[in-house]
């Protein structure tokens, strides 16, 4: 690695440094806030002394500053005095005191609990702060009202938690030869600790070669700086992997040791989906050698066999990987080019690359710690993008065999499974022993699996999704089909802490407007207005990340360790921390003993007795972040004041093959078994939406089939696609003036991107009017920038054209937002995990002139940028 510089002191005055963390993506980049004499904030860098972003932030982290001096934050409790709710409507807030705020939203919140808890809906999705996802568990409700994990992860979380049990995957960046980014912004621009992945990658292509490939429809910046871009057409990444599994497969290019040892690619699949097993419920496998069937286990197994056809037990089967190898006959790369457009002679190619970089046929070795294993220097690499749409969980699967195939999953070099948290405690691994000698499937990393019911309990159906987590989306559809969906409900209660469901959720705005019309009562903790909380009947305002405590570690890749967060300046009005506002709810309605038995799970403090809390008494930030520190590492407060973090490289036993001597799941028969109970518990309670239920998005295996995002009407002939980008933090870092300056001044970011030559066929020009409409009722409007760096068939809408809070003076409004031209139907909702389609099929039609704006803060004339 290369020399770690020191934090340079520009244009600040005298002053002091403290250690920090930073807050402005969910990541956890270790800082330094210098804070001058006058009690300013003069200056955020990254702290040198981090294993992890080593120094360095991204420009949201400086930004930091100017989020803290803005003069739209919320600086004392206030309530709504206009009783008129609407888009653009001024709340006319007038500020009261702590003690009315608290009591007013107390007796709503205890309303509702006595009258019915499911009534509450909670969109409190701090990633910092895991436990306030459970905020509406304090009223018992279990009703998730965002898409917050679920737009981006729905899928993603769930496969790598059946895989390895990790939250999220990430490439073994200082081994690998050859990284492949498919639809996410890993080492470039976005996910997983952009800024201290990016000096990562940088370090690793400079000093050890490495290769980066990048497939997406859009030249990213992760594309632009690649040894390879490979256009794609959006929401065909499975049937692309697909016909890279195929080429692998069939030309022997497979790590064949990996998958009969660490693997269950070898068990037997009857034509049931199910393995097949003895009366002790053991797993049967081929031995080719004695040309029998054989349990498991049994150590007489001369010779694995991972492909042929067979008859035990009475039944027809197969081994796992020949399976799969009869779905891949119908995925060549010819086939499959039809779909992705992306040329049959690219994909074997590529395949060809990643095989040799595997440095499987050299049976490479590496020694890490006295442990010798494999060294497998390639790792394909996939998010949002790539798995955002409706077969989610069959694409996600699809992404993880290749890796599987390159028998690279947790092993040097490879494709490396990251944990959000290790439940707080440094000695946790993540991998427990399963049954049949395979590892214990973790899918559910972001909400606990609710028990079935018929009429359903919750808003998002999340009993219908035994392996799935929250469809945020889905909140609209049991709303607005109360009697399709049986609902005997309806909510009328809404939590919004740190949440901008009305920004993050798919479906018509029109249609979700209604539904918060619709809301007995609303309210806010938050630090400043957004689409969401100008709805509100109160406002609790909370303290920044810059005056407030926090012990947090999220998803680091190749580190590990707390990191403080500590108040460096005094709160800049009447503000209380989101851990005591959440307390003092707790407490005036009777539930403070069962928020702090939440925060005791969520936090791992039951893992130490004298770290529990108690009951009656209400914690705040301060002394839960104490505790959180205390579990990790037995270091108090002083120490990590002193040190600003525990943060180090991962220990190589939780991060390399920790499941060594177990099987991973090649072949997820617990989809099978799960879909075979839901639907029998659909049918016995007569679920009159079950015939809709989209059983076939079940598979052990993948299969090429289409999203029906590629069967829209014709004349939608494009697809709308949206991004992120390092600048930017979803649509809340753009309120922020140094974010601003530098996004609306590229046409990136203001404009609607489309290819050149598609543009012309369509008569287009560049900084041509333009409107988008999907068949979903949503539209949206705008100025072409033409590039030659999009794929034809692709629109490409920036998270920045999508603001439309009006309370915020400085949220700039463009000509829609992008969330409103998805679906939120089942037909679009992978049944499996209960991940929406993040792409929308379009028709575009060309305007004489810019529509009227509809707001006063309208900035349709950033795309003037463009001439
Ligand atoms: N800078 C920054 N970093 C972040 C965040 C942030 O807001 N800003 N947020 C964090 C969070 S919560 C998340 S979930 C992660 C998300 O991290 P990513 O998944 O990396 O981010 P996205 O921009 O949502 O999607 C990645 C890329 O997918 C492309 N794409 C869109 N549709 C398709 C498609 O159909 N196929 C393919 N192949 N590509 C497509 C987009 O052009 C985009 O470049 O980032 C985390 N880190
Ligand atoms: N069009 C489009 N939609 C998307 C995405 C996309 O890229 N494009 N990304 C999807 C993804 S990956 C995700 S995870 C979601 C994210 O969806 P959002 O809910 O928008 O996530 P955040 O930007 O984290 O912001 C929530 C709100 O928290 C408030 N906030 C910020 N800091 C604090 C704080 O310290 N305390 C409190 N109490 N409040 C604070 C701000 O008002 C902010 O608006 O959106 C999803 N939806
Ligand atoms: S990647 Fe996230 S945590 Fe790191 S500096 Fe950027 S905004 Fe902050
Ligand atoms: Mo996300």
């Amino acid at each position: 690695m290369r020399q770690q510089q020191q934090p340079k002191q520009n244009s600040m005055r005298p002053g002091k440094w403290y250690n920090s963390t930073c807050k402005m993506c969910l990541h956890t980049c270790n800082t330094r806030i210098h804070v001058s004499d006058t009690g300013v904030v003069d200056k955020i860098e990254g702290d040198p002394t981090s294993p992890s972003n080593r120094g360095k932030l991204c420009p949201k982290g400086n930004a930091a500053i100017m989020r803290h001096y803005d003069p739209n934050r919320f600086l004392q409790p206030q309530k709504r005095t206009n009783p008129e709710k609407g888009f653009g409507v001024d709340p006319m807030w007038q500020p009261i005191s702590w003690e009315e705020a608290l009591n007013t939203v107390a007796k709503e919140l205890k309303q509702t609990m006595d009258d019915d808890p499911r009534k509450l809906l909670s969109a409190s999705t701090n990633f910092q702060k895991f436990a306030h996802f459970a905020a509406g568990a304090i009223w018992n409700s279990n009703n998730f009202f965002s898409s917050v994990g679920n737009y981006c992860g729905g899928g993603y979380h769930v496969i790598n938690g059946i895989i390895h049990s990790a939250f999220a995957g990430v490439n073994d960046v200082e081994r690998c030869k050859l990284w492949i980014n498919h639809g996410g912004g890993d080492g470039f621009s976005s996910h997983l600790h952009a800024a201290a992945q990016a000096g990562r990658v940088a370090d690793a292509r400079m000093d050890n070669g490495m290769k980066v490939v990048v497939v997406e429809p859009r030249m990213s910046i992760g594309a632009a700086k690649a040894d390879q871009w490979i256009p794609i057409r959006p929401a065909t990444d499975k049937q692309f992997a697909l016909s890279i599994c195929h080429v692998l497969v069939n030309e022997g290019m497979v790590d064949y040791k990996a998958l009969k040892k660490d693997t269950n690619a070898v068990y037997l699949v009857g034509d049931d989906g199910l393995f097949v097993r003895n009366s002790d419920g053991q797993i049967y496998v081929w031995d080719a050698k004695a040309n029998q069937a054989k349990i498991w286990s049994d150590e007489s197994v001369g010779a694995l066999a991972l492909e042929g056809h067979y008859e035990v037990e009475g039944k027809k089967c197969r081994p796992a990987y020949q399976a799969f190898k009869d779905i891949l006959d119908d995925c060549s790369p010819q086939e499959m080019e039809k779909i992705t457009t992306v040329p049959a002679a690219t994909v074997r190619k590529l395949a060809q690359d990643m095989y040799q970089a595997s440095e499987i046929e050299n049976n490479s070795t590496i020694e890490i710690d006295g442990r010798t294993m494999p060294l497998r220097p390639v790792g394909y690499n996939y998010y949002r993008g790539a798995q955002g749409h409706k077969t989610s969980a069959q694409a996600n699967h699809t992404y993880k065999l290749i890796n599987m195939l390159l028998g690279n999953i947790d092993t040097p070099g490879g494709h490396i499974g990251s944990t959000l948290n290790d439940w707080g405690n440094v000695d946790n691994g993540h991998i427990q022993p399963g049954e049949n000698g395979m590892i214990q499937t973790n899918p559910h990393q972001l909400h606990p699996a609710a028990p079935f019911s018929y009429p359903p309990n919750e808003t998002t159906l999340l009993s219908y999704f035994p392996v799935g987590a929250d469809a945020g989306h889905l909140n609209i559809e049991t709303y607005e089909k109360q009697e399709k969906f049986g609902m005997d409900f309806q909510a009328d209660t809404l939590l919004l802490c740190h949440a901008n469901p009305m920004w993050n959720m798919s479906g018509t705005n029109p249609r979700w407007v209604k539904m918060l019309e619709d809301m007995r009562f609303i309210f806010s903790i938050d630090i400043m207005p957004n689409e969401s909380n100008e709805w509100a009947d109160i406002i609790l305002p909370c303290t920044d990340p810059l005056e407030s405590w926090n012990m947090c570690m999220n998803e680091p890749p190749q580190t590990e360790g707390m990191c403080l967060r500590q108040p460096v300046v005094p709160p800049l009005g009447d503000l209380k921390s989101e851990e005591e506002i959440l307390s003092e709810l707790a407490e005036r309605t009777g539930q403070l003993a069962q928020w702090n038995m939440l925060q005791n799970n969520i936090y791992g403090l039951i893992q130490k007795p004298e770290l529990v809390l108690e009951d009656d008494v209400k914690y705040d930030d301060k002394e839960i972040a104490r505790r959180k520190g205390l579990l990790w590492n037995n270091k108090d407060l002083d120490w990590y004041i002193e040190h600003g973090h525990s943060v180090t490289p991962r220990r190589p036993d939780k991060w390399f093959r920790p499941w060594e001597g177990l099987r991973l799941h090649f072949y997820i028969e617990e989809f099978i078994v799960e879909r075979n109970k839901l639907q029998q518990q659909m049918e016995e309670a007569d679920v009159p939406f079950r015939h809709e239920w989209e059983w076939d998005d079940y598979q052990g295996l993948p299969l090429p089939v289409l999203d029906p995002v590629h069967q829209e009407p014709e004349e939608f002939d494009l697809y709308a696609i949206t991004f992120k980008d390092i600048q930017i933090n979803f649509g809340e870092s753009l309120t922020n003036p140094w974010i601003d300056d530098i996004v609306f001044k590229d046409p990136v970011h203001t404009a609607l991107l489309l290819n050149s030559k598609t543009a012309k066929d369509k008569g287009l020009e560049h900084g041509d009017y333009v409107s988008l409409e999907s068949p979903y009722g949503g539209s949206l409007h705008g100025r072409i920038a033409t590039s030659e760096e999009m794929h034809p068939d692709t629109i490409g809408v920036s998270n920045a054209l999508s603001r439309m809070a009006t309370q915020h003076t400085g949220a700039k409004h463009a000509g829609g937002r992008f969330n409103d031209l998805l679906p939120t139907d089942l037909r679009n909702t992978d049944a499996v995990t209960g991940q929406p389609e993040t792409v929308a099929k379009v028709k575009l039609t060309k305007l004489k002139s810019m529509p009227t704006p509809v707001t006063k803060n309208s900035v349709f004339g950033i795309g003037e940028d463009l001439q």
